[in-house]
């Protein structure tokens, strides 16, 4: 029988997007067209309001009898972070690795003691750029059963895994995107991590090996990856992430500042809490960030196609502009993604951009409305 082929059939057809739209799924980036069909067979979970503070933020026990460690199930999700992937192989997110932004700030704070407005911060951003705002879910990556697809299906390699928005160049343990695999540890990568930690350490990765290894993993990445980009966001958060592991990988009861490699590698490659492990003492925070940045100055920028290019890139924002972080972030990467939002996705992003902005939020940092108030 001839059925005329409607526009919406042919988009879901031409898209890759026929069959089921995952709900995880993000939908930054589609067009209209495509979110026109997608949007009505998506299930509405409105935003809720994001967790406040612990009450008690004290080190406690957290690798406890009602968390315990299960290797993740093929079609569980893992991606690039080793602090979500423990969480969720803990069981203090979802163990298939898709929550909700309220569950991740949960799970951060209970789990690893992170500090409330940071870890809002951090979510949002992430759900803004590779979440789903309709359903109100973030994949925390790819499915942990690699297929090898290519091109890849986005609802094997997707969430936190996409590169460029969030995830990043220069990783500690992870490649550049450059190399093909951006979220699987990288026994490569982690034998750097344990050379500088013996070299600079004394056999523990402290801050001062945290300066030297970051310093170490652009100039890495400078020599041999053409397309190495070091802007805004990730030139913060791959200052940032150098400091997580002394946060909130070391044990809670232990005052040095010195991060056990076993220990270390647990986290970065197993997904996996020592055993008998304490959460840090106190909300951690922003703390140290710059302290490695200036360390090794160096400025926002990117290899121009070649290696060994680095040109920096004035028009990124950097330490000395934070709110230029903020702003570039919500009026060139987020309306990027969302040109021209409408309805009940215009009314989740504006929700979810409201809860963005309360990190930066002052006189000096005024919220910036790209879809109208
Ligand atoms: C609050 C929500 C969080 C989100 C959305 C998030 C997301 C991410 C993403 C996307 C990356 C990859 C960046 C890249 O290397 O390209 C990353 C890296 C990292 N995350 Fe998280 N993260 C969060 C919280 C945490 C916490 C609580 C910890 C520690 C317990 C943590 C530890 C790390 C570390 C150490 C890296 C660097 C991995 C490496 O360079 O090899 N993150 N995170
Ligand atoms: C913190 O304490 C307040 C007031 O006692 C309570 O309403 C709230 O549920 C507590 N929060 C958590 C996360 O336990
Ligand atoms: C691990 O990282 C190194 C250095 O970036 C890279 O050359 C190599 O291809 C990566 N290995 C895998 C299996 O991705
Ligand atoms: C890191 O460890 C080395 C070797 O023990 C030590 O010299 C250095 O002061 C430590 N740095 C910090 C910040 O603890
Ligand atoms: C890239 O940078 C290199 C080294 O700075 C320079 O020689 C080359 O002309 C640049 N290429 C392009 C395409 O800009
Ligand atoms: C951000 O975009 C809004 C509207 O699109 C505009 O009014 C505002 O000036 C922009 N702010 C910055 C700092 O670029
Ligand atoms: C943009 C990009 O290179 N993303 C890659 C991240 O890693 C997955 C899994 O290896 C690749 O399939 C993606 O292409």
């Amino acid at each position: 029988m001839y059925r005329p082929l409607n526009f919406a059939t042919f988009v879901l057809a031409a898209t890759s997007l026929a069959g089921a739209f995952p709900a995880h799924r993000s939908l930054a980036g589609l067009s209209n067209e495509e979110l026109a069909v997608i949007l009505p067979r998506l299930e509405v979970a409105p935003p809720e309001n994001p967790p406040g503070p612990l009450n008690d933020t004290s080190a406690k026990l957290v690798n406890d009898a009602d968390h315990p460690w299960k290797p993740a199930a093929p079609n569980d999700m893992r991606g690039p972070c080793p602090g979500l992937n423990t969480l969720a192989s803990h069981g203090y997110l979802p163990r298939n690795g898709i929550a909700t932004p309220a569950q991740i700030i949960n799970a951060v704070q209970e789990g690893f003691n992170m500090d409330n407005t940071f870890a809002k911060f951090v979510t949002y951003a992430a759900f803004l750029v590779d979440g789903n705002p309709i359903t109100n879910l973030l994949s925390i990556g790819g499915k942990s059963s690699l297929t090898g697809e290519d091109p890849p299906n986005p609802a094997i390699v997707g969430g936190l895994d996409t590169h460029a928005v969030f995830e990043g160049d220069t990783s500690m343990t992870r490649a550049d995107a450059f190399f093909g695999d951006n979220h699987s540890f990288n026994q490569t990568l982690w034998d750097e991590f344990a050379d500088f930690s013996n070299r600079f350490g004394a056999g523990k990765y402290n801050m001062t090996v945290a300066a030297e290894l970051r310093f170490q993993r652009i100039q890495d990445s400078i020599a041999t990856n053409p397309t190495f980009s070091f802007i805004s966001p990730r030139y913060f958060t791959a200052y940032a992430e150098s400091t997580f592991p002394i946060k909130f990988f070391k044990d809670g009861r232990q005052t040095d500042g010195q991060l056990d490699l076993d220990v270390a590698l647990g986290f970065f490659r197993d997904s996996k809490y020592p055993d008998d492990f304490f959460r840090p003492n106190g909300p951690q925070g922003t703390d140290g960030i710059e302290e490695l940045a200036i360390a090794h100055p160096i400025a926002p920028g990117a290899n121009n196609g070649t290696l060994n290019s680095y040109t920096p890139d004035p028009n990124s924002a950097d330490f000395t502009t934070l709110c230029k972080l903020y702003t570039d972030f919500v009026n060139l990467t987020i309306k990027g993604l969302y040109p021209s939002p409408t309805g009940v996705l215009r009314d989740a992003l504006n929700r979810n951009l409201g809860f963005f902005y309360e990190f930066i939020a002052g006189p000096d940092c005024p919220q910036v409305f790209p879809y109208g108030q």
